[in-house]
C-alpha cells in the first residue's frame, strides 16, 4: 500500500510487482496431459492435416458449443477471412470499429469495404438503430462483435439481416464459453468465428474456429482451409491455408479440459476487482450477466476523463510505473488506423459513442497467472491514485511533461 506520493513508482518509488502483470497471460492447463499428447503426435508422425487430435478437438467443441459443425482453423483471423469469403460477403459489410483491428482487416483483405458502425456506450456491442441507418444497396452483410465475450443484440441484428436480405456473422474471438439467452454463442447468424489465441480463454498457442448450422457453408469452409481440395487431386475453389496443426489441437484439447477451472479463476478475479473498485468516484467496472455463461476473460474498466484531473491515460502510466501493464483496448478504434482512417476521413462524425469510449477503457490483468493479492495491490494503487489526483497532476505538471504516450506501450494499439 503506498502512503504517500512519493511511493509511487511513476516519481521515483519502488514498484509495487517486481515483474510485469500482463493482461492476456496465457492459460496453460495441464502441462503434463500437454506434453503426453505431444509426445503421441510425434510418435505417431502426425503433424497436421486433419489429424486425430484435430478431430477430437473439433468434436469437442460441437459438443460444447451445440453447434452441428465447427471448423477448426490456424488463428481467428483467417476463419474470419474465410467465413467471411465462404458466407459470399462482397462490396460493403457493416461492423464496429470499437474491436480488435482484425474484424475490418478480414474484410479489406479481400477487397471488402468495412463500413464503421457506432456501439452502444453502455454495453460497447454493435448498435442495431444504427447499423440500419448504414444500409445501403451495396451492404451484403453485418459481422456483430460479442465484445469482451459479452453477446450483441443477437435477436435485432438477425431481424435487420432478414429484412434486408443480408448475411449476418459474429466475430464471437472473446466469448468461446458464453451464452446467450440459454444458448452458447456459435449457433447464431450464419456463422460465428473463435480465436483460440494464446491471450485467449481457451487456447491453442495460435488457434480459431468457425462454427455454424449451416452444411454447405460448412462444407465451403472446409474446402476453403484446405486450398479447396474436394478430394485427393480435385479443387473446386480457391482456398488459402489455414488448417490446425496437430500441436495447437492437442493445447487446445488440453485448455478445454481446464475450462471450468479457468472460469473459476476469472470469476473469482472479477468479484475482487468489482468488490475493490467500487465506489471510486469516476471509475466503473464493466458488469457481466450472470445470468448467462460468463468466461469473464476480461476485466474492463472505465474512466472519467479528468475525474479529478486523472484521465485514464494518467492512470494506465500510474500502473505500467507499478508494473501493471494495463491495456487500451481497443485504441485509437479502428476508424483512426491505417487504412481506414485514409479512406474515411470523416467516420469518426459518425461514431460519437466508439470515439469517446476509446478514451476511458482500460482493460486490468486477469487470468489464472495473478489471484486476489495481486488483485488488492492493483486496486489500492487505483484507490490511492484516484483519490491522490490532485497532488500527482500538480507535481507532474511542475516536472519535466510525460511523454504522450507509455513508453512501452504495443503498437497494436496504434500508439
Ligand atoms: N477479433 C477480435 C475481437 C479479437 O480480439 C481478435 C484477437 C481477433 C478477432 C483475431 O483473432 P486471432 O487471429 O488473434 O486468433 C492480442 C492478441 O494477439 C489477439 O489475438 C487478440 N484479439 C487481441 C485482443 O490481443 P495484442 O496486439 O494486444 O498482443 P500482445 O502481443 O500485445 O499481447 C497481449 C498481452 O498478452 C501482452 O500484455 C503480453 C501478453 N502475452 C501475450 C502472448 C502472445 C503473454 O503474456 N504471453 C503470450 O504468449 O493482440
Amino acid at each position: 500500500m503506498k502512503a504517500s506520493v512519493d511511493e509511487l513508482a511513476i516519481f521515483g518509488g519502488r514498484p509495487a510487482f517486481p515483474e510485469v502483470l500482463h493482461v492476456g497471460r496465457p492459460n496453460i492447463g495441464d502441462r503434463g496431459r500437454l506434453l503426453d499428447r505431444i509426445n503421441d503426435l510425434l510418435d505417431r508422425r502426425w503433424l497436421t492435416n486433419n489429424g486425430p487430435y484435430l478431430e477430437e478437438f473439433e468434436e469437442q467443441l460441437v459438443k460444447l458449443t451445440g453447434v452441428p459443425h465447427c471448423v477448426a482453423m490456424c488463428n481467428g483471423t483467417v476463419a474470419l477471412e474465410i467465413a467471411i469469403r465462404a458466407a459470399g460477403l462482397a462490396q460493403e459489410v457493416i461492423v464496429p470499429s470499437f474491436t480488435f483491428v482484425a474484424t475490418p482487416h478480414a474484410l479489406q483483405w479481400q477487397g471488402i469495404t468495412p463500413v464503421f458502425c457506432d456501439v452502444d456506450p453502455h454495453t460497447h456491442l454493435l448498435d442495431p438503430c444504427r447499423v440500419e441507418e448504414l444500409i445501403t444497396p451495396r451492404t451484403t452483410g453485418i459481422i456483430g462483435v460479442h465484445l469482451w465475450g459479452r453477446p450483441c443484440r443477437v435477436g435485432e441484428l438477425t431481424e435487420i439481416a432478414r429484412q434486408h436480405g443480408l448475411r449476418l456473422l459474429f466475430d464471437a474471438a472473446h466469448a468461446f464459453g458464453c451464452s446467450h439467452q440459454g444458448s452458447m454463442i456459435g449457433g447464431f447468424g450464419d456463422a460465428e468465428v473463435f480465436s483460440f489465441h494464446a491471450t485467449k480463454f481457451v487456447n491453442s498457442f495460435e488457434g480459431g474456429a468457425v462454427a455454424t448450422r449451416d452444411g454447405d457453408l460448412a462444407t465451403r469452409v472446409r474446402m476453403m482451409r484446405n486450398f479447396g481440395f474436394v478430394d485427393y487431386d480435385q479443387v473446386s475453389y480457391v482456398g488459402t491455408n489455414g488448417k490446425m496443426t496437430e500441436v495447437a489441437a492437442a493445447m487446445g484439447l488440453t485448455s478445454l479440459e481446464s475450462m471450468a477451472e479457468f472460469t473459476a479463476a476469472n470469476q473469482q478475479n472479477y468479484h475482487r476487482y468489482l468488490t475493490s473498485l467500487d465506489g471510486i468516484p469516476g471509475l466503473s467496472l464493466l458488469t457481466y450477466d450472470e445470468e448467462e455463461r460468463c468466461n469473464y476473460q476480461y476485466v474492463v474498466l472505465e474512466v472519467d476523463q479528468g475525474v479529478r484531473r486523472l484521465g485514464r491515460d494518467l492512470l494506465q502510466q500510474i500502473l505500467q510505473a507499478e508494473n501493471v501493464f494495463a491495456r487500451r483496448y481497443f485504441y485509437p478504434g479502428c476508424h483512426r488506423m491505417e487504412p481506414y482512417r485514409s479512406y474515411f476521413p470523416s467516420a469518426r462524425l459518425l461514431l460519437p459513442q466508439t470515439e469517446r469510449l476509446v478514451e476511458r477503457v482500460l482493460s486490468l490483468p486477469t487470468g489464472t497467472a495473478i489471484g486476489p493479492d495481486e488483485i488488492g495491490t492493483i486496486c489500492d494503487i487505483v484507490r490511492f491514485a484516484v483519490s491522490s489526483a490532485p497532488e500527482i497532476t500538480e507535481r507532474l505538471a511542475r516536472s519535466a511533461p510525460l511523454e504522450a504516450a507509455p513508453a512501452r506501450e504495443r503498437r497494436s494499439e496504434g500508439t
